[in-house]
């Protein structure tokens, strides 16, 4: 046993641990997984946030298989095949007005990278060039190249890799306990936490930032949700200086919050908004960036034959991954799925929030169908307790994601009451055991 394990270095995952005891999936279908025992687990987490209409649906996979007999590769470099053009005209339908133009990637990093990319390539176009100068917020996650980890802000994913790119700088982020601890939904207070964005204006010079990039709802750093009027006031103070808003929708597109995307929920239209994940629903890895239309024609200048944005990628609007958004695109519109998590936010809502009391847990989140429940470390060993309930909720059939000392749950979008019954109880003795 020990050999087989011994080659595949896995992405992060304490390896030694796991190797120790591995937790291996066979199948899947619909809310579960399997084991290859034949053990059924509950899905909690929508895999990793991506399975959004469930496991294997039988459109995706159709959809799927065929293109693989049909046309298995297409270079995407001055060629291209009908479903890229099909899936961008269907998916600018689903996206807040202005945003109508789509850039394929192969995952949320890559949708980061190219959005950066995007940005301050904008700005040079359009004879703005001293704009280069980046800006994330702390806690942050937007991926793991050097772009997105530069904006990024969360320290583990950081300070390993030197000294990253030059000219960012990062805004506070939005998580107080003290003020907002148990807040359903969106919390009250933090708005003016969008005016750190004025302190580095007047620290930079308007002139160098070329923008800012944020999550809606940051998920892998443990579920911050957008205090009331932030994201607003972030959007003002972006037009006030003529910076360039971005949201990373890789977790909260597609449906998570009871819109198609977070933008819609929250009332707030980014300039550029990258996605992933839920785009496929997880089955083949894509991504993608949607640019306002200005942005998109600051390009399309200069001579006709020569190429106006020097970016891409090999399996940019790969046929597999076309194939499979536009399936999954049907199976979100037949059963409503993108709009179905604003049916179950209240039930998900109570049910969450009925853990409080339970031991260590000292805060409660939750929007749409995201919740977060946060655990106090465990003296001198943070992360410890998140990771002993991830592995407890396992082996009581459920398969739920930590990050350090937080709880995620973000179910897939057809979950029905008796799943979350099903997730919050088996949680609710998970602490009882853990603590
Ligand atoms: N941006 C955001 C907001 C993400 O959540 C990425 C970018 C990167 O996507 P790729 O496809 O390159 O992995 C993500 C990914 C967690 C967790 O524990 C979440 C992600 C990745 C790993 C762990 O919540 N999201």
């Amino acid at each position: 046993m020990k050999n087989q394990l011994d080659a595949y270095w896995m992405p992060f995952t304490a390896n030694r641990q796991f190797k120790q005891a591995p937790r291996l999936l066979a199948k899947s279908s619909g809310m579960h997984f399997w084991t290859p025992e034949g053990r059924q687990v509950l899905d909690a987490a929508a895999g990793l946030w991506c399975v959004n209409a469930g496991h294997n649906r039988p459109k995706i996979v159709e959809a799927i298989q065929r293109q693989a007999a049909e046309l298995d590769f297409a270079p995407p470099f001055n060629m291209a095949h009908p479903k890229a053009f099909e899936l961008a005209e269907r998916l600018v339908e689903l996206t807040p007005p202005g945003l109508s133009k789509v850039f394929y990637t192969n995952s949320g990093s890559e949708s980061v990278e190219t959005a950066l990319k995007m940005a301050i390539a904008y700005h040079r176009a359009r004879g703005e060039g001293s704009r280069t100068r980046l800006i994330g917020r702390e806690r942050g996650y937007h991926g793991v190249n050097f772009g997105g980890i530069s904006v990024g802000g969360i320290v583990s994913n950081r300070k390993m890799f030197g000294t990253l790119l030059a000219g960012v700088d990062h805004i506070r982020h939005t998580h107080d306990l003290a003020r907002n601890a148990y807040a359903v939904g969106q919390p009250e207070h933090g708005a003016e936490l969008a005016d750190d964005l004025e302190r580095l204006v007047a620290l930079h010079d308007a002139s160098t930032i070329a923008a800012v990039i944020v999550e809606p709802i940051a998920g892998s750093t443990g579920v911050l949700l957008p205090p009331k009027g932030y994201l607003e006031r972030l959007r003002a103070i972006c037009d006030k200086h003529g910076i360039l808003l971005i949201f990373d929708e890789v977790i909260t597109g597609f449906g998570r919050t009871g819109t198609p995307f977070g933008a819609q929920r929250f009332g707030v239209t980014p300039d550029l908004m990258c996605v992933a994940k839920g785009i496929t629903n997880g089955c083949v890895p894509m991504g993608a960036v949607f640019a306002r239309q200005f942005i998109h024609d600051a390009f399309m200048n200069g001579p006709e034959h020569l190429i106006e944005f020097f970016h891409g990628y090999t399996y940019s609007a790969h046929p597999l991954a076309c194939a499979a958004a536009l399936g999954t695109l049907d199976t979100y519109a037949e059963e409503g799925l993108l709009t179905r998590a604003a049916q179950m936010e209240g039930y998900f809502a109570d049910a969450v929030h009925s853990l409080k009391g339970l031991p260590n847990v000292i805060d409660i989140r939750n929007l749409g169908l995201v919740g977060g429940i946060e655990l106090a470390p465990a003296a001198n060993e943070p992360g410890k307790r998140g990771f002993a309930v991830f592995l407890d909720a396992w082996e009581h059939g459920v398969f739920l994601r930590t990050t350090a000392d937080t709880i995620a749950l973000s179910p897939p979008l057809i979950v029905e009451k008796a799943h979350i019954d099903q997730m919050v109880g088996t949680l609710a003795d998970c602490l009882k055991r853990v603590a």
